[in-house]
């Protein structure tokens, strides 16, 4: 299986640490998301990471459905609950981590995009408010760290770790649960310090 790969991506990041848990080895090759040229345009018509080419030709977008084949190939249920009530838990945990993280994307967007008399507050503030909100939730639901590892957790912890890279840990003031949950989850997830993000 071929991943196509950035290694600032907190989405490639989902991917390396569910191959990492379930013990998969992924062949990576790097993508230029802004080069027309890139064939992960033609992989992924959307032109985002990760997309994964499968052994049987197939490509798959985006990383929740990435995370679902792997572990599918593992023979279900390891990162992605069986159980009915457990699996919605799961991928709505999965859901608001990710969207916290395309939030936080918008935002890096547009500071790269346009210059900063063209930045527009109004669009900045609704996605903060995204963030702001998600993490709010978080924290409230926060528990210490229990040794469970499913998609929903490797996509939080994958968001936290690019708030730190990105947003130089500003989340961390006023998450104090949340901080102790991801420190114990990033001292004993396979592969999350291997895919800590690098510029
Ligand atoms: N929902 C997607 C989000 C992927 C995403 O936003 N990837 C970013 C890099 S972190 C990207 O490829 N951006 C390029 C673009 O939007 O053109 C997923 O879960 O995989």
């Amino acid at each position: 299986m071929l991943l196509r790969f950035s290694a600032t991506s907190p989405f490639v990041r989902k991917v390396r640490i569910a191959a990492a848990i379930l013990g998969q080895t992924l062949e990576i090759e790097p993508a230029d998301t802004l080069d027309p040229n890139d064939t992960l345009r033609r992989q992924n018509p959307l032109g985002k990471v990760p997309a994964l080419l499968t052994d049987e030709g197939e490509v798959l977008f985006d990383s929740s459905v990435i995370l679902a084949y792997l572990d599918f190939l593992a023979g279900s249920g390891r990162i992605l609950p069986l159980d009915p009530k457990a699996r919605i838990a799961a991928l709505r945990k999965e859901a608001l981590a990710d969207g916290m993280m395309d939030a936080g994307i918008l935002l890096l967007y547009e500071a790269r995009f346009r210059p900063a008399e063209k930045h527009e507050p109004r669009w900045l503030d609704h996605q903060e408010g995204k963030r702001t909100r998600a993490l709010a939730a978080f924290e409230a639901d926060a528990a210490p760290f229990d040794g469970t590892i499913a998609v929903g957790d490797i996509a939080l912890a994958c968001a936290l770790g690019w708030f730190d890279f990105r947003f130089e840990g500003k989340w961390r003031a006023d998450h104090p649960r949340l901080v102790a949950w991801y420190e114990a989850f990033a001292a004993a997830c396979p592969g999350f310090a291997e895919s800590k993000p690098v510029a």
